[in-house]
């Protein structure tokens, strides 16, 4: 154990999954991303444990807890599972967090579906996650929940006696006052965050946003500080708030991307392009990410500035994704009718404007298109981060690639002076940044990747976990670690 303390990792999924083999056997995967990547090294030196659900129900698997356990030793840290019935997955996980949470706090309130049922299962399932957390915490753990999905367990392990420092990151946006207000449990909800000791956001824009909620729902509430981090004085206690950038391992793009392997996939992309940017789009399937804006705003760029054509294909890869809520189905047809009609308005012989497909890249592939693209367009209608604008920077080997990024993204907040920002909503000022970014020149994009690629390098995923972990102690050196703040005035 080191001076720190134990560090006890909760995310609704662990890092590992419960797979079922063609014959039937069940195995457990390991996951992969830099997440992962960032907390193993802490957890394994402190003798850490990671708390999740492993994505099966016990019922159906009940010796679950036995192969997680068998994995411990490769490992390196112990993992604890949370079982939940396919009811609860249902009404927690694509209910509250998918149907409510995650529209809400992505300004989708048309999408929300405030059932009560939803809100009951969440907090019984945080009281079931707080249950497994409470029985292995010892003095001096550091616990450390993840996102939208556990919002109420610092309350609930508060409630079970648990004095332990408690932190939360939230990975998606936190809404502005006017939205929150509408969750019928805002007032539950802020209660329960009040209950970590951090509660961290990925930009400053987010944690305005929380703070402007708190003074409305908590007038009581005395903010003080400025800075990465600032307190709010609450119920007689302090509470850390911060803003945190997450961010990749650099390293696990940057270095595949100059293999062999990799370097013959990037010159066979590049010959299957004859004499024409790639532009890349790399989405999960989600009504957050813009999707059929982005490929409204590419159809304009083709009939506006007709130079393009022949010049230009658009590879779009859609990420498959909760394809069990029908909104989601019913967006990937309207994607698919889009794709259609702009493959029908400008295919030529020798020349195809558009390259759709549903699926997934291993990595490999996914780090060739990065590295082969002359354009990303990451154009997310509001995103918490967006990785993907982050791993196309760090594997963009040549230097010469140009980021197309939305405002409201929180990569935006670092990436601001560097990439072409975009308000996704304005179709043509999306056109524009299209034909911007493939006519710059080559050195201004140089000039612009450089940094950009500098700015990830020095505030990679394990300067997020450790800024996270120190400031969870009080010890963010603020000139050390200036915050980054995006004014929409930039466009
Ligand atoms: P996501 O909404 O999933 O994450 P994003 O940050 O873009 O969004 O991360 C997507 C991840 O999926 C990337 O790491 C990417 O490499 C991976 N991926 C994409 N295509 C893939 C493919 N074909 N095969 C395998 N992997 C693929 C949420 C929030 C974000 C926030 C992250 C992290 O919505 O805003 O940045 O969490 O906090």
């Amino acid at each position: 154990m080191t001076a720190r303390g134990r560090l006890i990792v909760v995310s609704n999924r662990l890092p590992l999954v419960m797979k079922q083999q063609s014959g039937g056997a069940w195995h457990l995967e390991r996951g992969s991303g830099g997440l992962v990547t960032a907390l193993e090294p802490v957890l394994r030196e402190t003798d850490g444990i990671w708390v999740g659900w492993p994505g099966v129900d016990p019922k159906r698997i009940p010796e679950v807890d036995d192969f997680l356990e068998g994995k411990e030793e490769e490992l390196g840290y112990q993992v604890r599972g949370v079982g939940l019935s396919p009811r609860e997955v249902d009404d927690f996980y694509l209910g509250f967090a998918n149907q409510v949470v995650w529209p809400l706090f992505h300004d989708f309130l048309n999408q929300c579906n405030f059932d009560p049922a939803f809100w009951k299962a969440y907090q019984a399932v945080n009281q079931r996650f707080a249950e497994v957390v409470a029985d292995e915490a010892e003095a001096g753990d550091f616990i450390w929940a993840h996102d939208y999905h556990l919002m109420s367990l610092g309350e609930d392990l508060r409630g079970k006696g648990v004095k332990n420092r408690l932190g939360f990151f939230l990975h998606i946006p936190f809404p502005p006052r006017d939205l929150f207000v509408k969750l019928p449990w805002r007032k539950e909800v802020m209660s329960a965050l009040l209950s970590y000791d951090l509660i961290g956001f990925q930009t400053d824009r987010d944690r305005t946003n929380f703070v402007h909620c708190l003074q409305a729902l908590r007038p009581d509430a005395h903010i003080e500080g400025s800075g990465r981090v600032v307190r709010a004085e609450v119920d007689g206690r302090t509470v850390r708030i911060g803003v945190f950038p997450i961010s990749i391992d650099v390293r696990e793009f940057a270095g595949p991307a100059a293999s062999p392997e990799i370097s013959e996939r990037v010159a066979r992309l590049w010959t299957e392009f004859p004499g024409r940017k790639l532009i890349l789009g790399v989405d999960r399937l989600d009504y957050s990410k813009g999707i059929p804006h982005k490929l409204e705003g590419y159809r304009l760029a083709l009939a506006r500035y007709p130079e393009l054509q022949e010049k230009v294909s658009l590879v779009q890869l859609v990420v498959p994704s909760r394809e069990d809520i029908p909104e989601y189905y019913d967006m990937k047809r309207e994607i698919e009718r889009l794709v259609g009609q702009i493959s029908g308005e400008f295919t030529r012989p020798g020349w195809v404007p558009i390259h759709y497909q549903y699926g997934r890249w291993d990595r490999p592939e996914l780090i060739a298109h990065y590295r082969a693209a002359a354009v990303a367009l990451v154009t997310p209608l509001k995103d918490g981060m967006n990785l993907v604008a982050k791993e196309f920077c760090a594997a963009s080997l040549e230097g010469n690639g140009a980021l197309i990024l939305s405002e409201h993204a929180g990569a935006t907040a670092q990436l601001q002076h560097d990439a072409i920002l975009v308000n996704p909503f304005d179709v043509e000022g999306v056109a524009e940044a299209i034909f911007r970014a493939c006519t710059m020149s080559d050195e201004e994009r140089q000039a612009r990747m450089q940094r950009m690629r500098a700015k990830i390098e020095r505030e990679d995923i394990f300067w997020w976990v450790e800024t996270f972990r120190k400031a969870s102690h009080d010890e963010v050196d603020d000139e050390a670690s200036p915050l980054d703040v995006y004014m929409p005035s930039r466009i």
